[in-house]
């Protein structure tokens, strides 16, 4: 099947915020190339291919010295592109991996080695299909023995229904573009409310600030709708923030972003060095490289 998305942007601008040393691009993807490592047969929409080098090449050029490359349900639960790329990545990467039920403490054991460490349940309908929370839960008790953290992706409208599971996790929680928050609602209204109460109740859960080219309806280059969400988050939960690029940004299908612009987007949300520092080394290191 032929790629239906846009292609990722085909010459990013160099940023002109300069990230601080030891930067972090804790939300990116790897897809194929398809010839080596096909799309997942039950994928919703077919990516262009993405290689590792590609995603290197724009680390380099955006100032990052690191890359969380996070499996999208493209490639299903068939993580070989992901681990291809950590083992190209020397060392310069982590992953988090997508497994079902069926999967071995053995084949763990391997994604482990190769520098995976969370593993992401999605909730977005247009993505998936469901799977029931008692297995998402024993998922979620295996992993956590093993120190790793669950990444979850749902839309704002689906947090009252899944609040009671999410709080129920037995690990570090990591929460994808905010909870997908409709930007057109007032900041301080309900629905933002109770993403941001999940996070005031629960120390264990975690924030990307991520994807305001998803986010926005007012669009680039400032996507100022979005800024009031992020840095409310940010400012609220400095500790426990994360910063990425989406890069190759799947599944958009009207306008494809300029990676160096939307990295001019973090002091907008994050407006100290402080808190710069936070978000993009301090937090994804203690997430991912302590050991
Ligand atoms: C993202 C967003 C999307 C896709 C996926 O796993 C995926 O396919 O996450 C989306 O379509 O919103 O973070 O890459």
């Amino acid at each position: 099947m032929d790629p239906d998305w846009l292609p990722f942007h085909p010459q990013p601008s160099r940023p002109l915020f300069r990230v601080p040393p030891g930067s972090v691009d804790a939300h990116c993807h790897v897809f194929g190339p398809g010839d080596s490592f096909p799309f997942a047969p039950e994928r919703r929409y077919t990516p262009c291919d993405a290689s590792a080098a590609q995603l290197f090449a724009l680390r380099d050029l955006l100032g990052f010295e690191h890359n969380v490359i996070v499996q999208a349900t493209c490639h299903g639960a068939d993580n070989r592109a992901l681990v291809d790329g950590l083992e190209r990545a020397n060392g310069k990467a982590r992953g988090v991996a997508t497994v079902r039920e069926s999967v071995t403490d053995k084949e763990l054991a391997a994604l482990d080695a190769a520098g995976v460490r969370g593993v992401r349940f999605n909730f977005v309908r247009r993505l998936v299909d469901t799977t029931p929370p008692e297995t998402l839960a024993a998922i979620a008790r295996r992993v956590a023995a093993l120190g790793w953290h669950v990444v979850i992706y749902f839309e704002a409208a689906d947090l009252p229904d899944l609040y009671d599971f999410f709080a129920s996790l037995p690990t570090t929680v990591v929460v994808d573009h905010m909870g997908r928050p409709d930007v057109t609602r007032p900041v301080d209204g309900p629905e933002f409310g109770l993403f941001l109460r999940l996070m005031a109740e629960h120390s264990n859960i975690w924030s990307k600030v991520t994807c305001p080219e998803r986010l926005s309806k007012s669009g680039p280059p400032g996507y100022a709708d979005v800024v009031p969400f992020a840095r409310r988050v940010v400012e609220q939960f400095p500790d426990r923030v994360l910063w990425g690029t989406d890069w190759p940004h799947p599944n958009l299908k009207s306008y494809m972003p300029d990676d160096g612009k939307l990295v001019d987007f973090v002091p907008l949300i994050a407006p100290t060095p402080d808190l710069q520092r936070k978000l993009l080394v301090d937090n994804p290191h203690r997430l991912y490289w302590t050991r």
